[in-house]
């Protein structure tokens, strides 16, 4: 269907009123649901599970520095509520999340992607540096029945915590909520913290109707980015992590949610940063009590026992992004409960105080601007939302933007619109120079390489960015309601 038709049916009754009566049939999602109907309790949902691991993606190939799979996309019957039918998710390799794929830098890499989907799809290898025409764009769709193989290298220095998760043109938001993504690890072979015990939490949402049936977007989805009722952790729901008996835990954590942010704190504790999407950092940045991940990004942390020795819940605080309209108060979300009752050492040795390299990309030759904004406008009649890039919406045959191999750029992300949205580049992995808010231009205080980052109402990003591959990317918002909305753009690559 066209973005218009379902523009149309995201009508409001006025811009502070509730949302809307009125709702086109045609909802973008091949649920027979209906929406507004209510949700299941979240209490209804079980608990306390051990935390598991998820399943590695089998390496097919014998050959050194080599990597083969394939990964398939197809629905998944789960029995995920007691005495309700089975929920009926669309997963990779049958596995909610997708399998874990760990990679190493200076590999070679063939995964075949097979589609048993309805839908077109595409495989999209969020934060990798490499080829276009590899990156899963909505360009290069894999029809229903139809398979592709996706082949790159992986440079040294591209060690890091990434994802994969379709990209097809219109319907990434629905695929990844019904299941479709996973995370990726590519590691160095001279890893300073590689002999910590390493948790992978890949945190998603979960929007369960009365029947446990995964339930369609409504109109305050696609205004706000969908959130479900659960929070999950490798797709459980609360589980428990009985900590390492060292007292010193890696943590990789993935916010593979359509709009939940991700305000994490562990009441008691402090939070050590060593690593974002692309990387380490140069240092440990200790001392944090929360931070804030944003959809779409990862980090790397230390946690450390110290001296307790009880259980708590790392929880995803309240964090006032812009949501428009009638929406329930937001809550604080646990995500899991940690049990340190399991740890027996008494103390941890200092951290490595130099961690990576995260070196300066240089003066940048080229500047360019990238505006987020929102706009009231009437479609059918109604009100309507439009969620634009530099003043306008998505379209597949327009270049918005040209860079040159290798020639760094400064960009400035703005956001004129009412709520946060966060900002990914494909292909690279940027650096953020400075913010501004209300005229006060910040530097951030240490380098770090990521793909995604985010913007508060009013504020200004600029990040230095470099692309090393001719061919075709897109830029858009990581809430995947909006995304699909129109909050994408094109960077053609000369
Ligand atoms: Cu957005």
């Amino acid at each position: 269907m066209q973005r218009r038709t379902f523009l149309g049916g995201l009508a409001l009754t006025g811009l502070a009123g509730p949302w809307l009566q009125a709702w086109s049939a045609d909802t973008m999602t091949s649920s027979s649901t209906p929406p507004g109907l209510p949700l299941l309790a979240s209490d209804m949902l079980p608990a306390g599970g051990s935390l598991r691991e998820i399943p590695k993606l089998a390496n097919a190939s014998s050959v050194p520095g080599h990597f083969q799979a394939t990964l398939t996309a197809a629905p998944l019957a789960v029995p995920f509520i007691p005495g309700q039918a089975a929920t009926e998710f669309w997963a990779y390799n049958g596995g909610l999340p997708g399998p874990l794929i760990e990679l190493f830098e200076g590999d070679t890499v063939a995964i075949t992607f097979v589609n048993n989907l309805k839908q077109p799809s595409t495989i999209h290898w969020h934060g990798l540096p490499i080829p276009p025409e590899q990156d899963g764009n909505p360009h290069d769709p894999v029809p229903p029945g139809g398979r592709r193989t996706y082949s790159f290298n992986l440079p040294e220095g591209s060690a890091g915590t990434y994802w994969y998760h379709p990209h097809p043109h219109q319907n990434t938001a629905e695929q990844a909520f019904r299941g479709l993504a996973g995370p990726l690890v590519v590691r160095s072979r001279h890893d300073p913290l590689a002999g910590l015990p390493e948790r992978l939490l890949v945190v998603s949402d979960l929007k369960l109707d009365r029947y446990a049936a995964i339930a369609p977007n409504e109109a305050n989805d696609w205004m706000n980015g969908r959130e479900g009722q659960f929070a999950l952790v490798n797709a459980q729901h609360q589980p428990v992590l009985p900590f390492a008996s060292g007292g010193r835990e890696r943590w990789r954590i993935w916010n593979a949610c359509s709009a939940r942010y991700l305000q994490l704190a562990l009441p008691g504790s402090t939070l050590t940063l060593v690593g974002t999407d692309g990387g380490l950092l140069e240092e440990p940045q200790s001392g944090l009590t929360e931070y804030l991940l944003a959809p779409g990004q990862r980090i790397e942390l230390i946690i450390d026992a110290g001296s307790r020795r009880d259980r708590v819940e790392l929880s995803a605080n309240i964090y006032a992004r812009g949501k428009m309209g009638d929406v329930t108060p937001d809550h604080i979300m646990p995500l899991l409960t940690v049990d340190f009752t399991t740890v027996t050492a008494t103390e941890q040795a200092a951290l490595p105080l130099k961690l990576g390299s995260v070196p300066d990309l240089g003066a940048a030759a080229v500047r360019k601007q990238v505006v987020f904004s929102e706009k009231m406008s009437m479609a059918n009649g109604r009100h309507g939302v439009q969620f634009l890039v530099n003043d306008q919406e998505y379209d597949m045959q327009r270049i918005d933007l040209v860079s040159r191999v290798n020639e760094v750029e400064l960009w400035e992300i703005v956001n004129h619109s009412d709520m946060d949205h966060p900002f990914h580049l494909h292909g690279t992995q940027f650096q953020v120079v400075e913010r501004e808010f209300d005229g006060v231009v910040t530097p951030v205080s240490f380098r770090a390489w990521q793909d995604t980052v985010n913007l508060r109402s009013s504020e200004i990003v600029r990040i230095k960015t470099v692309q090393r591959w001719p061919g075709l990317r897109m830029f858009h918002c990581h809430i995947l309601e909006h995304e699909a909305m129109g909050m994408m753009g094109q960077l053609k690559v000369v």
